[in-house]
């Protein structure tokens, strides 16, 4: 059923070599102020793949330091925004010509099907570089038609040092989504990759540099949450401070941007999302479409549908089916051909996920597919289903991040706007129909910053993407992105001769 465990007992050499494990402060790849080092993991063995260098508070003031004389001396945000614009396109052109090693690197370090970075994760990277920089000329602000004789505009100018933070299920799209938009308003930045994976986004800047990126202007610094992430959150010369992450990471780094300066802060946090398949449902594509919206990146997405509700009528057919579907799932070293799903990013979170496995048998879930560790080595679990899901369950209630499909059963309608909406994250929702006035109401019904109607997991750089409730605030992506990194100046004149 599952690729053989000694599939994945002897892993594959990555075709890529590691040429960058500094921290790239004002264009330089330097050792951290301690000399300190860390390891990152292969998390198919568990084994270190590199060490590299460990910051610390110190080496947050340098890139601020660095990131602060870039935009206050810089040409960067006084550039033209042309020239701006055509270093974003030269880095695409070297992300395309890239693209392999750049996926290499990403799945060594992060474990995701090497098929998927090269055809998901660096496409969708591009995409959003290239839509950003198209942006970079075209922002501008307004002339205001004020009561009075003035002559009103708005300026749209850039923030200044912005902080970004970012996580370990998408390194490198959680760069672009960050940086991408960033850059493009003229802003420069200090970010903190995540401690288990650090090394795509130096590859990456360095690519940037290549491009033209002036020093100072993009500043990557590796190392851990309260030593690197807790000391850009509280800085007092970074003025603006972007997270993804756990919503309990939100809350503290919310909590030092408003103790030290009052950063304005965007959050892109957890969820626990519906997908919701009516009677009328087109079940196998619901089945499918469900099976991925859960088990893609081994179930590692923020928006990932880990609520699926099915309704009475089809609930017994998508049941099988969606088991039928995780015990055909191709589990096993993801630098192989045809892999769907490698490990899980380490061990805590493989352990994690083992253990919400083990509550849901507890509290009565039927264990349709998987439930258990698959090999013996690294942090990969098999495909796991649940049925006969109650709202009540923690595997209902707690972001597992894991692959792990819940399946509960409705009735009607109402009744399932109501359950979708009972709980604290409101990131996505899936809804499957053939009814328009149903697609709809629930589009309009549910609480959550994106419905994706008869499909999942659509994430282009132009669609904007964030929470309700504790899955964030702000928005990501699109136009509504920019708005996370331009400050707005009103310009008051008076004129002398109004009747012109
Ligand atoms: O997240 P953390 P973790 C969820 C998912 C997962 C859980 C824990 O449920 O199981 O979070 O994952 C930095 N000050 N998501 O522990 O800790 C950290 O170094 C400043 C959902 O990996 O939030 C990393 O760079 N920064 C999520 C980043 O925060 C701190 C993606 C995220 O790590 C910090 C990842 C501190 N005190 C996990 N502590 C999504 N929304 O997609 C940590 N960090």
């Amino acid at each position: 059923r599952y690729f053989t465990a000694a599939a994945v007992d002897e892993a594959i050499t990555p075709p890529v070599r590691i040429n960058y494990t500094k921290l790239l402060i004002n264009g330089q790849f330097i050792d951290s102020a301690s000399g300190k080092t860390f390891p990152t993991l292969d998390p198919r063995t568990g084994e270190v793949i590199a060490n590299v260098a460990e910051a610390e508070a110190e080496d947050v003031n340098r890139a601020v330091s660095a990131a602060r004389k870039a935009f206050d001396e810089g040409p960067w945000p006084k550039m033209s925004a042309h020239d701006r614009s055509k270093i974003l396109l030269k880095f695409v052109d070297l992300l395309e010509k890239h693209s392999e090693e750049l996926a290499a690197l990403e799945t060594w370090d992060n474990g995701k099907p090497f098929e998927r970075s090269v055809n998901d994760d660096i496409p969708l990277m591009i995409r959003c570089f290239r839509y950003y920089a198209g942006w970079a000329d075209k922002i501008h602000g307004l002339t205001v038609p004020a009561d009075g004789p003035h002559q009103v505009q708005t300026l749209h100018e850039p923030i200044g040092v912005v902080g970004q933070i970012i996580p370990w299920n998408f390194p490198l799209l959680m760069f672009a989504w960050k940086v991408a938009p960033a850059l493009a308003c003229g802003n420069t930045v200090v970010l903190k990759t995540s401690e288990q994976t650090p090394l795509s986004a130096l590859l990456a800047s360095k690519l940037l540099h290549e491009a033209g990126l002036p020093p100072g202007v993009l500043n990557v610094i590796l190392g851990y949450g309260p030593t690197v992430g807790a000391p850009i959150a509280s800085h007092m010369n970074v003025e603006k401070l972007a997270f993804t992450g756990s919503t309990d990471t939100g809350k503290i780094v919310l909590e030092l941007a408003a103790k030290s300066n009052l950063k304005s802060v965007t959050l892109e946090l957890g969820g626990k999302s519906p997908l919701i398949v009516c009677e009328d449902a087109d079940v196998d594509k619901a089945v499918e479409t469900a099976h991925s919206a859960l088990f893609y990146n081994q179930g590692q997405c923020c928006s990932a549908g880990s609520r699926t509700f099915v309704h009475e009528r089809v609930y017994s057919e998508f049941v099988e089916k969606a088991r039928e579907l995780a015990l055909k799932r191709v589990v096993g070293d993801p630098f192989k051909k045809g892999v769907q799903q490698g490990p899980q990013i380490d061990s805590e979170q493989f352990e994690k996920i083992l253990k919400y496995i083990n509550f849901g048998i507890k509290s009565g879930a039927t264990l349709e597919a998987g439930g258990e560790r698959f090999g013996s080595k690294g942090y990969y679990v098999q495909p796991t289903v649940f049925s006969s899901v109650e709202d009540d369950m923690p595997i209902a209630r707690d972001e597992i991040f894991g692959p792990v499909q819940s399946i509960s059963k409705f009735r009607d309608l109402n009744e399932v706007i109501g359950r979708a909406n009972a709980t604290y994250f409101g990131l996505a929702a899936g809804v499957f129909t053939k009814d328009l006035d149903n697609a709809n109401m629930l589009s309009r019904a549910l609480r959550v910053g994106t419905v994706w109607v008869n499909c999942y997991n659509v994430f282009d750089a132009s669609i904007p993407f964030g929470g309700y409730k504790m899955s964030g605030n702000g928005r990501e992506k699109g136009i509504y992105g920019l708005g996370n990194y331009l400050q707005v100046k009103s310009v008051v004149t008076p004129l002398k001769n109004p009747a012109w």
